[in-house]
């Protein structure tokens, strides 16, 4: 009895003890004390108990939505879930787990903590067993104060390395200064709790009725979030607000088409949240393990990750747009696309020769569309073989590849992983070579290559952690470039892909391949639709691995194309992880020629843009199915706004190139790619933003107007940068679309009518032919007389849209080099002008002019004047133009030969 006593009074002493590392002082905190009271009437966990939980046990008097699952493996019973001394409690809803854990439990305890130079260092234990096999006894809490609004802290086992994702992210030794966030540290339980410091509210908080686990394939933690708004957690297919209502999303690298919210191609276990007053802060999780992430209303987040360390960044915003940025500083931004990559691409899968090709890209060229590069699929490889064409059938592919250079053009083909590995030996280099060089997955024993199954038949993987794969594909990629000249890579399969479970063998029986818990994933094995996670890499097993192949294979692929090349290159990949986005690009895998399909190719952009991975599209048109005229010719319109607009179609589909189809549809389709084309100055400056401080290029409405609390839920309509809202029909036979005008000066894009915006829902005409684009007011945006390459476009005449605010201003500037040499930003060879527009006055500032070139400005057009000016002049010279019914004010300055490497202005006057 006095020793119970003594316990629970050294308890409470310890518990309530929490660290404000910040102000370094020690103080109490309310709700441990109770917790602690509690705690002395846990169940032993290892002892099943009386099974009494179910009613009148206080511990288990915990209302539904702050039950945490007690039996994430599945097939609890009460017997079960008692036993490991959970509530068992049937409930009414969906989701809501029967099992759940009590409202004390032991976890971790700090045993010591030091303050260190970049924050601080502690030691956690355990003293007795969860109900997960090997419990890692002994861990270390390190917090690293690394910006004022970023916090970064990893939880690892300090006797024993685990694997850590070799991803590069900022190294901070030293404290920031002042920081926006303070951190909590429970002691016992162990918990950390991250607060914003301006409003006091608690951003990340694991003091929550969950234990705490960190055992050698089962880590186990919980988070409070400040509110039920979640973005991100991909890739998933979903609305962009996720659901918070009982969601577990499963994180495994996947072939797996499009299907709502089973784990597809990427791993990018990061997401933004608002809190009540719409702050923005993010959630990054750099762990690469299989893992389940479950929402639920309370609102909470659980971690379930099989391996690795937690290795937690916690971004503090405020605005939305900061915390991408943050999050973009951390895992890198994107690579600078070359220009002609935003471009149209047209791809699709079953060309069955050369001279189908050719006959596409003669008849795109008869009907002058704006298209940039040709692609080819698998057909073109010999028997399916990586690095090889088909002479036969594909005879004419290098003179084509020849005939689109020469006509300001690129080409594209795709590239598997797998290496056939059943070739007859000295006949297939790229087995022969990657055998002798050792580059290949290795099965679990050693033994050899494991072999898995793709088109070519048995193939081999190359192991992308090994230095030397790097040089190998390289040297495969080169000894194919001297046949046929590609320009781009298009990496498919890359989950990585097999066809059998595992390998041609199987998997043995072991506790990697047969994990003690697996996540929610798809197929329900690891080894499911991919190889072995008891697989070997150079670096580790493919356990820790297989979610960044395809990030592995990016890297390859650029640098490869790089050496090759010597230009800017372009790899879109399907499978992708964080800060995959400095290396490729990614389209958004198999989809369906549905109008469901065009709609979530909205937050699938979006998500992209989050993840740091902004040349994103999905299969326009759709991939699997046949589309039809007017899902086809809504969706060009819309794919003239992606990031990446590719149109591509399975073998077998009925042709969807923007030629086959009627007169009036080709029309429209043609009409799209020119405002496209127009608008490709300003998009390519979005994305030197976005590669130099990772600024979204496409946005949602919400992350622009995040006090809106009306926008949160909408991804129907979606923002290039703060600049063009695009409110897209995607609903077969609609000629309407309801869209929301954020509070703000908007005008219609096409006739440059004012349309003031009221944060209300209106109904705006939409006929087949017509994509309803809003401009904001205050913006300039510069644009490019288009044509039907950008090879051409690039000579044309800019012109500029100045879109005056209420008060008469605006601003914009304009990016260029040329397009195509490798790290021009980094050394400085570029153009960088900035336009202001005020009191009457359109101004210019030339704040860099390396690139020596010609630069016309055409025409300027400004929006939002009210009455005719009665004079206009350039560069002090009175210049030509004229005021439409819509008071749109034209200027001519053609004649007055401006060019925008020297500052000019031009002035109206009212
Ligand atoms: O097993 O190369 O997502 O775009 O056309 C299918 C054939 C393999 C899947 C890709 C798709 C491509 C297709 N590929």
């Amino acid at each position: 009895m006095e020793e119970k006593f003594n316990l629970i009074f050294l308890s409470l002493v310890l518990l309530n003890v929490a660290v404000d590392l910040e102000c370094k002082v020690m103080h109490l905190s309310k709700d441990s004390n109770e917790n602690n009271v509690i705690k002395m009437d846990i169940p032993d966990p290892l002892k099943s108990n009386d099974g009494d939980t179910s009613s009148g046990d206080k511990s288990c008097d915990i209302s539904d939505n702050d039950r945490f699952d007690c039996f994430s493996d599945r097939g609890a019973t009460q017997a079960k879930c008692e036993a490991r001394g959970c509530c068992w409690k049937p409930a009414s809803s969906n989701g809501i787990p029967y099992c759940f854990y009590p409202t004390d439990n032991e976890g971790y305890k700090v045993d010591s903590e030091t303050l260190t130079e970049w924050g601080m260092t502690a030691k956690l234990s355990r003293s007795s067993k969860s109900h997960w096999p090997e419990d890692v006894m002994q861990l270390q809490l390190d917090v690293k104060y690394e910006t004022a609004s970023r916090l970064h802290f990893k939880i690892f086992d300090p006797n024993h390395a685990r694997y850590e994702v070799p991803i590069e992210t900022p190294q901070v030794n030293n404290k920031a200064h002042t920081t926006d966030y303070a951190v909590t540290i429970s002691k016992q339980p162990f918990a950390i709790t991250v607060t914003r410091k301006s409003t006091n509210q608690p951003v990340f908080d694991t003091k929550l009725n969950t234990p705490f686990i960190f055992a050698n394939q089962y880590i186990e933690i919980s988070t409070s979030l400040a509110n039920k708004f979640v973005y991100g957690l991909g890739e998933h297919r979903s609305s962009f607000q996720l659901n918070t209502t009982w969601q577990t999303l499963a994180f495994w690298a996947r072939d797996q088409p499009p299907t709502p919210n089973v784990n597809l191609y990427g791993d990018h276990p990061f997401f933004m949240s608002f809190d009540d007053i719409g702050n923005a802060y993010g959630v990054f999780l750099l762990n690469s393990n299989a893992m389940d992430i479950s929402l639920q209303p309370k609102p909470a987040a659980t971690y379930r990750t099989i391996g690795g360390i937690l290795d937690f960044y916690i971004f503090l915003g405020p605005t939305p747009d900061d915390v991408i940025k943050q999050y973009q500083g951390t895992i890198g931004y994107p690579f600078m696309p070359p220009y002609w990559s935003l471009g149209f691409h047209l791809c699709r899968y079953g060309y069955k020769s050369s001279d189908d090709i050719r006959t596409v890209i003669n008849r795109m060229q008869a009907g002058k569309f704006p298209y940039d590069a040709q692609w080819c699929d698998i057909d073109y490889m010999k028997d399916h073989l990586d690095w090889t064409y088909d002479a036969d059938k594909f005879k004419d592919l290098p003179t084509i590849v020849k005939d689109l250079h020469d006509n300001g053009m690129h080409y594209v083909n795709i590239i598997d992983p797998g290496i056939s590995s059943t070739q007859p030996k000295g006949s297939y280099k790229p087995y022969d070579d990657g055998l002798r060089q050792g580059v290949f997955v290795m099965k679990a024993d050693g033994s050899g290559p494991i072999i898995g199954k793709v088109w070519p038949g048995n193939t081999a993987y190359p192991d992308f952690t090994n230095p030397t794969t790097i040089d190998y594909w390289y040297q495969s990629a080169s000894d194919f470039h001297n046949q046929v000249p590609f320009d781009g890579l298009w990496t498919d399969m890359n989950e990585p892909s097999n066809f059998d479970v595992g390998s041609t063998e199987g998997c043995s029986t072991n506790p990697l391949d047969d994990p003690p818990f697996t996540p929610g994933i798809a197929g329900g094995r690891l080894a499911d639709k991919t190889l072995c996670a008891s697989s070997k890499h150079h670096t580790t097993t493919h356990y820790n691995v297989h979610s960044l192949y395809g990030h592995g294979e990016a890297i390859a692929s650029n640098l490869a194309l790089k050496k090759i090349r010597n230009k800017r290159p372009l790899v879109i990949t399907r499978s992708s992880f964080p800060s995959t986005g400095r290396h490729a690009g990614h389209w958004l895998g198999d989809n369906n020629s549905g109008w469901n399909d065009l709609y979530y190719s909205i937050p699938g952009i979006l998500n992209f843009n989050m993840f740091g991975i902004p040349l994103v599209g999905p299969d326009t048109c759709g991939f699997g199915g046949t589309t039809t005229e007017e899902l086809c010719t809504r969706w060009m319109e819309l794919a003239a706004f992606y990031p990446f607009m590719r149109n591509h179609n399975t073998i077998g589909a009925k042709d969807q190139d923007p030629a086959v189809f009627s007169p009036a549809a080709q029309d429209t389709m043609r009409d799209a790619l020119m405002m496209r084309y127009n608008l490709l100055p300003h998009l390519y400056t979005l994305f030197y933003r976005a590669h130099i401080n990772g600024s979204m290029v496409v946005r949602p409405l919400s992350f622009q107007y995040p006090k809106d609390k009306a926008t949160y839920a909408i991804d129907k309509q979606f923002l290039w940068s703060n600049t063009l809202m695009i409110s897209p029909v995607l609903e077969q036979g609609k000629t309407s679309v309801s869209a929301y005008l954020p509070r703000d000066t908007w005008f219609d894009y096409h006739s440059g009518v004012a349309v003031t915006g009221t944060g209300s829902w209106v109904t705006l005409n939409a006929p087949l032919n017509y994509i309803n684009v809003h401009v904001r007011g205050g913006s300039i945006i510069p644009r490019q007389q288009a044509d039907v390459t950008t090879t051409a476009a690039r000579k044309n005449p800019f012109n500029l849209l100045v879109v005056l605010s209420a008060n008469g201003k605006a601003t914009g500037e304009l990016y260029w080099d040329d397009g195509d040499t490798i790290d021009t930003t980094e050394h400085g060879v570029y153009n960088l002008i900035q336009f202001t527009a005020y009191n009457n006055t359109l101004q210019s500032r030339v704040q860099l002019a390396n690139f020596h070139t010609s630069m016309v400005l055409g025409e300027v057009d400004v929006f939002g004047l009210l009455s005719k000016p009665s004079a206009v002049s350039v560069n002090g010279k009175s210049a030509t133009f004229h005021f439409t019914e819509n008071k749109v004010l034209s200027i001519s300055v053609v004649p007055l030969s401006v060019d925008l490497q020297q500052s000019f202005t031009a002035t109206w006057t009212l």
